[in-house]
């Protein structure tokens, strides 16, 4: 047999080396019986219509993540809130690996539209670039923000007074260039994978968000499986996810000490000015909770007791 994985990276990006190690390790344990072909993002087109590849079953596996998914499972936008997940990206792993808001109620809302998501991984923090220093929410003020495209992430530039503007990242660079966008946000290992770095003189080490990537399936794919390839799926998935976060964390760190060799300037924000980012983004999980979620805010509800329980321990 031969299944299709596709992911929204290219290269030996964070997903890529994922789809590569998963078919690497599929192979090696159906001894030549299934073979994975991977693609790059581009191979079928947009980041979205990954998405209806998958439902219409042309790919069988994908990395999804929520900025463009987001639009079609509306409550997956719940990663898109700023400051949410904790100041650790440990702890971050270990929540997405446990939580049940995430890993129960939220698959739910996948499957209903015939997708299954088997896991949900970071690929590390997300950091704003700009070619101005932008360390308060004054900053932000008609600063022109590079976003994927959901409702959530308009509003979560809006509340520190931005312009948000949907753009694709193919086409990120020049806007970058010719200043059609004033800035984006990105894991630090896409942004100098990507050369982001080459065309913004500040990025700020602002963590106000992870970037997490699911492992989706297509449901009815999945269940046609016999139970020992199911049970093979699932079981790779799972011993991945310690794989992969290792992965994106070596990534993160190489690429911050490329980024700060280019010239970049690399800028932390102290405590007070974190303060003043995090409360500014409160309000838009009220948003979340009344226009996005369609279970008035209980995942959300559920997952910050998750996260504070796990945070405090
Ligand atoms: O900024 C983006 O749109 C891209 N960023 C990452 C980390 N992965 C794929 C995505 O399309």
């Amino acid at each position: 047999a031969e299944w299709l994985f596709i992911t929204e990276e290219t290269g030996e990006q964070v997903q890529m080396a994922y789809a590569n190690e998963f078919k690497k390790r599929i192979e090696e344990k159906t001894d030549g019986d299934v073979t994975v072909t991977t693609y790059e993002f581009g191979g079928l087109g947009t980041e979205t219509d990954n998405v209806v590849a998958l439902q219409e079953n042309t790919v069988q596996l994908a990395v999804t993540s929520p900025g463009f998914i987001g639009n079609t499972i509306q409550e997956s936008q719940i990663f898109g809130l700023h400051y949410l997940f904790p100041d650790s990206v440990e702890e971050t792993h270990k929540i997405l690996n446990e939580s049940e808001a995430i890993n129960v109620d939220l698959v739910k809302q996948y499957e209903e539209i015939g997708l299954k998501p088997l896991s949900f991984w970071t690929e590390g923090f997300m950091m704003w670039t700009s070619n101005k220093p932008v360390t308060s929410v004054a900053d932000f003020e008609n600063f022109k923000m590079r976003i994927q495209g959901t409702k959530l992430q308009e509003e979560a530039w809006k509340a520190y007074g931005g312009t948000p503007q949907t753009m694709s990242w193919g086409d990120l660079y020049t806007g970058l260039e010719n200043g059609t966008v004033d800035g984006q946000d990105n894991p630090i290992f896409f942004i100098a994978d990507a050369s982001f770095n080459e065309v913004q003189d500040y990025m700020t080490l602002s963590r106000h968000n992870n970037y997490v990537a699911t492992t989706t399936v297509n449901m009815d794919w999945f269940e046609g499986l016999s139970e020992d390839y199911q049970q093979l799926v699932v079981e790779t998935v799972e011993d991945m996810q310690d794989w992969i976060f290792e992965e994106q964390k070596s990534q993160n760190e190489h690429f911050l000490e490329v980024i700060k060799e280019s010239g970049t300037e690399v800028v932390e924000l102290s405590e007070e000015e974190l303060a003043e980012f995090k409360e500014a983004s409160m309000g838009v999980r009220d948003f979340y909770r009344e226009e996005v979620s369609r279970v008035d805010g209980a995942i959300l509800d559920k997952l910050e007791q998750e996260i504070e329980e796990i945070v405090g321990e």
